[in-house]
């Protein structure tokens, strides 16, 4: 388990925490967040590779790339969450434990974002906790890989 590598990867728009919208994805950064969770994985013996992008495949080149070197994979698929079979079609191929992550409630918000094309291809899905969500779900993965090993 130590130093068991975890990818976590950010979707679109995500580079923009920080900057607009505080009252729906907090005030932090994205450098903030990543600072938080590398800090958090170093405690709990996970090697965290975290990575955004706002390309759809580039974040399917990461989800296969993370399926030959990941012991775990934590994803924050942003839009893409509600509309792309490529990610789905991606995760579905990966055999670690996959979290889906949000930093919002997405089914406290508007309809389309109750829509999911990632959830049935993961393990878990954590929403609603703001940036505390990210230390979670590296609680959480940690845990399942525990649980396969
Ligand atoms: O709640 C989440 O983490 C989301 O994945 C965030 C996505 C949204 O499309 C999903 O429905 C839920 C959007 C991230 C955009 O973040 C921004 C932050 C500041 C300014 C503009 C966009």
């Amino acid at each position: 388990m130590a130093g068991a590598i975890v990818y976590l990867l950010n979707g679109p728009n995500l580079n923009l925490l920080g900057t607009r919208e505080p009252e729906v994805y907090g005030k932090q950064t994205l450098a903030d967040i990543e600072a938080a969770a590398k800090k958090h994985g170093e405690k709990i013996g996970l090697s965290l590779d975290f990575r955004q992008s706002n390309h759809e495949g580039t974040l399917v080149d990461w989800v296969q790339e993370a399926g030959k070197k990941a012991a775990g994979l934590i994803i924050n698929p942003g839009a893409y969450t509600h509309t792309s079979i490529a990610l789905h079609d991606a995760l579905k191929a990966v055999a670690c434990p996959k979290i889906e992550l949000h930093l919002s409630n997405v089914h406290a918000r508007e309809a389309f974002r109750r829509v999911s094309f990632v959830s049935p291809a993961v393990d878990a899905v954590i929403c609603g906790l703001g940036a505390d969500g990210y230390t979670l779900a590296l609680d959480a993965v940690r845990r399942l890989i525990e649980k396969r090993a």
